[in-house]
């Protein structure tokens, strides 16, 4: 039925994924289904992922695997996406750091249209800006470590400028992530990468009740492969590596390097950084993107990978492998060096002065033995009784003083907002979607109300956002 109208539409972008000739079987089209054949399709089924050949584990995925295919689009150029349900849960596609409305968004808070259970979906819309972004499950899931962000529901998708240079040999897609979550009671804190701030949001009294139930994971991979399974990524001397990683975690902040290498930083969340940067090693909070090139001169066999030994020994990691070479995958520890998102940007602010302020505080209300903490907005966990108004076109700034002993990765959806202040230390022109609060610690940024509708602010750990971190912007 599809294929019979696609015949007189003009030519669509060629689709990163081809959608099956079987993909439609069994599946009745819903009435309201657009007659537009679709540009992409997204089918939710069961998947299986081969970390290395002793461990296959079962989740749920996009289109039969996990990460799902890399969806590559045109900015500015409107595309239909069609989203099949194979599961009994209804589900959301979120589009995240992309700038569109709240109808296809893809979350329950904003009004987004579930695609319910067994049944299928078609959303249009425009990706902008262009960059890095990435399509995930924005489905609650509680207390159920088999949905939503757990899931191996996310996938990257670039948004095409038309700007790239193209001076590198290879791009590579690099997903962080961990598997078969757990609950914990003591979960091993290794955000230490921002614990020696100044703590200027750390409470005269400490609330020492005891934690609750934490999500934990003891097994990882980048992309679907366990480090040192699957196959190695193929270098030769003198090459130039384009890199976009994310961190799809949905439990935790990651540090990750490549072994005997330094990454030059030049986008942060899909947005070109003013002043690219040398560094050692990387940091992404959970939701996090990062544009690095790197240049091949240094041939080895190497580790790129988490910098924490014992996650990079359950699996997060991948060898880089220089043609010719033959010796075990080596790794050295990079320099310790506090993340400073100031590196990334400029002296002066490109954006009108923010005409109002908006304050947030976020506290955690232990849980105790055997229950989960709750997540307090200015006081309340989700929802609010009033939520934020905001007036089309006005610039914002937005205080973030995160009263917990975590780092939290807050995220606005359909907006873009530039980082100002990190833990006091001012700072101008990185844009992004999201930012890590550090422990006991302040994130300052601005944005422009021009998105109008609902948008969702959120910590990014599914957990958090799950018992109460998170609350809605709206537009008077
Ligand atoms: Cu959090």
């Amino acid at each position: 039925m599809a294929q019979a109208a696609s015949g007189k539409l003009p030519a669509l972008a060629q689709a990163g994924v081809t959608p099956a000739s079987g993909a439609h079987s069994g599946i009745p089209l819903q009435q309201n289904a657009s007659a537009v054949k679709a540009d992409y399709t997204l089918r939710i089924a069961p998947v299986t992922v081969e970390l290395d050949p002793s461990h296959i584990l079962s989740t749920i995925g996009y289109n039969g695997t996990a990460p799902g295919p890399v969806l590559r689009m045109r900015e500015g150029k409107t595309v239909t996406v069609e989203v099949i349900n194979d599961t009994y849960t209804p589900e959301l596609v979120h589009w995240h750091g992309m700038l569109i409305p709240p109808e296809v968004d893809g979350t329950e808070e904003e009004g987004s249209p579930l695609v319910p259970p067994h049944g299928r979906r078609s959303f249009q819309l425009t990706p902008r800006p262009a960059g890095s972004r990435w399509y995930h499950s924005h489905a609650m899931a509680m207390d159920d470590l088999h949905k939503g962000a757990y899931t191996g529901q996310f996938g990257f998708v670039y948004v095409d400028g038309g700007n790239d240079p193209g001076n590198y040999d290879q791009e590579l897609f690099l997903a962080l992530r961990d598997w078969e979550p757990f609950f914990t009671a003591n979960m091993e804190d290794d955000d230490d990468d921002t614990h020696n701030g100044p703590l200027l949001e750390k409470p005269a009294v400490m609330n020492t009740e005891p934690d609750g139930l934490e999500v934990g994971s003891m097994t990882y991979s980048i992309n679907d492969k366990a480090l040192g399974s699957g196959d190695p990524i193929r270098v030769r001397e003198g090459q130039r590596l384009l890199i976009h990683f994310l961190n799809a975690s949905a439990i935790e902040n990651r540090r990750i390097a490549l072994a005997g290498h330094k990454m030059k930083v030049i986008a942060l969340d899909g947005n070109p950084a003013p002043s690219p940067q040398m560094v050692d090693s990387i940091f992404l909070g959970a939701g996090e993107r990062i544009d690095a090139v790197v240049e091949m001169k240094h041939p080895g066999i190497w580790i790129l990978g988490a910098t924490e030994k014992p996650i990079r020994e359950m699996g997060l990691g991948v060898v880089v492998e220089y043609a010719g070479q033959h010796m075990q995958a080596q790794w050295i520890d990079p320099p310790k060096q506090p993340w400073d998102y100031a590196i990334f940007g400029n002296e002066s602010a490109g954006a009108p002065a923010p005409e109002q302020t908006i304050e947030t505080i976020f506290e955690k209300i232990p849980g105790g033995a055997g229950k989960f903490n709750l997540w307090l907005v200015n006081g309340e966990p989700y929802p609010h009784e009033r939520e934020f108004v905001l007036q089309q076109g006005a610039h914002y700034r937005l205080i973030m003083r995160n009263r917990t002993d975590d780092a939290h990765p807050l995220h606005l959806h359909r907006h873009l907002w530039e980082l100002r202040e990190i833990n006091g230390k001012a700072m101008a022109g990185v844009m992004k979607d999201t930012v890590v609060v550090p422990y006991y610690g302040r994130a300052v940024v601005d944005f422009t109300a021009d998105q109008p509708g609902l948008a969702l602010f959120h910590c990014h750990i599914q957990q958090h956002m799950d018992y109460g971190f998170k609350a809605l912007f709206r537009y008077a």
